[in-house]
């Protein structure tokens, strides 16, 4: 099937820098996409874009090009609970990707058991309304009861605003729960500041929740410049991040978000977004807790030592 791409769509970087910081060896890009291709794996009926094409060949090529290990891909919502091209990635990628899943409350246990050995590891609940029809949370409950003997977690992604709604059901769920970029804070407003703060309460309250320190590329108002000709990209979100990365150094997982879906303002260099990291955690052991030590745990416990 032929798409026609949503208006004003960006195509990710077609040839992204070599990042100045060396990933340490084994880190994990621990979010990211692949779309279709729509001619192999037809995007959901239900989906609110159309995205281009971003094959799991593109995605590993991105991977050696970066220097990561290892991916973890997230079932994107333009694929619906459709999970076929994130599974077929992880499937090709001889071990070295896991992926979290979208499914309904009535999957099967067979079917849940073929998701586990595919890789999967985890379920993504997404409660913003420009891009799904939220489902009722007591269908995600019983979602995550079904999930949570499997020894998967629950990737959650929401707008901040809609936190205060969201918090009891969030530490209510019986796994871990990894919040996608921070929850999408409003940078403009202070990291100290009553809004930020009630993001960090819920981490401080709740040790079963996890967060992304992703998507400063989503998040930014200043965008990608650097400062004095440095590759220190994205100014304006790194206290943010760095902030949660050094309160909660084993709860913190990193990711480039490629393809970048829904990027209206510009499309980020791959590489320029691993020189954000060492910006939001500075030392080397921070680093690997955030690229290698939480990702592995989570995703492939049997190799973590
Ligand atoms: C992200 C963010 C977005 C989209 C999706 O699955 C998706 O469609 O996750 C977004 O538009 O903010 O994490 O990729």
């Amino acid at each position: 099937m032929k798409y026609e791409k949503s208006e004003g769509w960006l195509d990710w970087h077609a040839n992204p820098s070599t990042p100045k910081f060396r990933l340490p060896e084994g880190s994990v890009d621990a979010h990211c996409h692949v779309f279709g291709p729509g001619s192999e794996f037809p995007f959901a009926k239900e989906r609110k874009y159309t995205p281009c094409d971003a094959s799991k060949d593109q995605l590993f090529a991105l991977r050696d090009q970066l220097g990561f290990s290892r991916n973890v891909i997230v079932q994107a919502t333009c694929h619906g609970t459709d999970n076929r091209a994130m599974i077929d990635a992880c499937i090709a990628s001889n071990g070295k990707a896991r992926g979290v899943a979208s499914v309904k409350t009535d999957i099967s246990d067979h079917e849940l058991q073929d998701l586990h050995q595919a890789g999967i590891r985890g379920v993504r609940f997404n409660f913003v309304k420009r891009l799904v029809d939220v489902i009722p949370q007591n269908e995600l409950l019983t979602i995550a009861q079904r999930i949570a003997p499997l020894g998967w977690h629950i990737v959650v992604y929401f707008e901040a605003a809609d936190l205060g709604d969201l918090e009891t059901f969030f530490s209510a769920l019986p796994t871990i729960v990894v919040v996608d970029h921070m929850g999408r804070p409003d940078v403009k407003k202070p990291v100290n500041g009553p809004e930020f703060s009630q993001f960090v309460s819920l981490m401080e309250q709740n040790p079963h929740i996890w967060s992304k320190v992703t998507c400063p590329e989503r998040l930014s108002f200043k965008g990608p410049q650097a400062l004095d000709g440095e590759r220190a990209p994205y100014q304006d979100v790194a206290p943010f991040a760095r902030h949660i990365v050094e309160q909660f150094p084993d709860r913190v997982l990193w990711g480039t978000d490629w393809p970048h879906p829904n990027l209206r303002s510009h499309m980020p260099d791959d590489g320029l977004l691993v020189d954000f990291i060492p910006h939001i955690a500075p030392s080397a052991k921070l680093q690997t807790k955030l690229l290698i030590n939480n990702p592995m745990r989570l995703y492939w416990p049997e190799k973590d030592s």
